[in-house]
């Protein structure tokens, strides 16, 4: 077990664009165990690399509704339809929340810890929690898509 430090709103790292992952190697898997570690801590359903200062392309996932946790690596969105707005929050912005448009469902494609790939279709939550996890691979934040006021706690 171990944590990680979960970098906040107006660190730069948040907003550089991360690489694809090219090596599936002992330090990618100790990377991941430490991002799920992290993100159990801090009681989120996701967590991205460059949330912990890494900037590449994968992302962790459990939405802790029975559905098994997710690895997400170099990870692209397809197959976007309709469209849904719901409260998002962000551990890197934390204390905050807001509305934000996501698509109603969509299809990951990925490759999993062992350099497998899938294919997870998505809608609801799932589905917003990829959009939010995929965004920050790309620098974006919750907050630059709020509709509406960015509510405090
Ligand atoms: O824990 C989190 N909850 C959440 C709620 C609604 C939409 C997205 C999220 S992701 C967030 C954890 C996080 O910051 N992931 O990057
Ligand atoms: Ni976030």
């Amino acid at each position: 077990m171990a944590l990680r430090q979960i970098l906040k709103d107006g660190d730069e790292t948040l907003r550089k664009n991360s690489r694809p992952v090219g090596e599936f190697d002992a330090k990618l898997q100790a990377l991941i165990d430490d991002m799920f570690d992290t993100m159990y801590d801090g009681q989120g359903i996701g967590l991205a690399a460059p949330q912990v200062g890494i900037l590449k392309r994968l992302f962790v996932m459990d939405l802790q509704d029975g559905t098994p946790p997710v690895v997400a690596i170099n990870p692209v969105i397809n197959a976007c339809e309709g469209s849904q707005i719901g409260q998002e929050g962000c551990l890197s912005i934390p204390g905050k929340y807001g509305d934000v448009e996501r698509p109603a469902s969509l299809v990951l494609e990925a490759y999993d810890r062992f350099g497998q790939p899938f294919s997870l279709p998505a809608t609801g939550l799932r589905a917003v929690c990829i959009c939010h996890e995929t965004d920050h691979l790309d620098g974006i934040l919750f907050r630059d898509k709020v509709k509406g006021p960015l509510l405090s706690e």
